[in-house]
């Protein structure tokens, strides 16, 4: 009888623990396009033949990134009220903006405030970084085909500012510098998933770069997973 008291001390002292992170909440949800998509132009590339050799298919604007049944990537879904107290210290692991085949990957981006940001250069070709952000430091940074990564890291939170390559003027992404760690970027799956959210009320808001923004409001408790889904149109 006495090992069946030492296990159950155990199960319960594990699950003071493990109960600890399930009382966050989780908020997931699937981002959609709705109406017939437009069409886009091919990127041509003729300008620096090095960017041609990295691609066998058209190359397409990564404006409207659409998935199957209509899912739509490139989506920066945030909190922006309600945000929880608290100071969240940025990830020691850098995100990595390449640039790949003389395309940005990812096109859209989120970063903490002190997070570095890897930009890599794969292509054995010239690109400079040029940075637009307002509230940070303006940037610019050449980066010829020997010199493979450069890091920058922001020290002010700022909500999307473009980022272009002036030797190959399609190449264009969005950056947020964000102060907490609440947002998520959809895939071609036009899925989100923000994780770890404290009980409360908060406005969500879905953000794309040409076809605005779209808000909700949820209340979650503790544990819950609720599902939040957004549409676009065409304006
Ligand atoms: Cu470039």
């Amino acid at each position: 009888m006495k090992k069946y008291y030492i296990y159950f001390s155990f199960v319960f002292i594990f699950c003071i623990f493990c109960v600890s992170s399930v009382f966050a909440a989780t908020l997931t949800g699937v981002v959609k396009y709705e109406g017939e998509a437009p069409k886009f132009k091919e990127i041509k590339m003729d300008a620096d033949p090095v960017c041609l050799t990295h691609h066998n298919n058209p190359v397409y604007p990564q404006i409207l990134l659409l998935g199957e049944d209509n899912a739509m990537g490139n989506v920066f879904v945030h909190i922006v009220s309600g945000q929880p107290r608290g100071k969240f210290p940025p990830p020691d692991q850098p995100v990595v903006l390449n640039q790949k085949g003389c395309m940005y990957d990812p096109h859209v981006l989120g970063v903490r405030v002190g997070q570095a940001l890897k930009v890599l250069n794969p292509d054995g070709t010239l690109h400079n970084v040029h940075g637009l952000p307002k509230e940070n430091e303006e940037f610019n940074i050449a980066m010829p085909k020997f010199r493979k990564e450069i890091t920058r890291t922001f020290d002010k939170p700022e909500f999307m500012f473009p980022m272009k390559c002036d030797v190959h003027p399609w190449m264009g992404a969005w950056v947020s510098v964000m102060d907490h760690p609440f947002f998520s970027v959809t895939k071609e799956d036009g899925k989100f998933r923000i994780e770890d959210l404290p009980a409360g009320e908060y406005e969500i808001e879905a953000w794309h770069e040409k076809l605005g923004t779209k808000k909700a409001t949820i209340v979650v408790a503790e544990g819950d997973t609720k599902e939040v889904n957004f549409s676009f149109s065409k304006p």
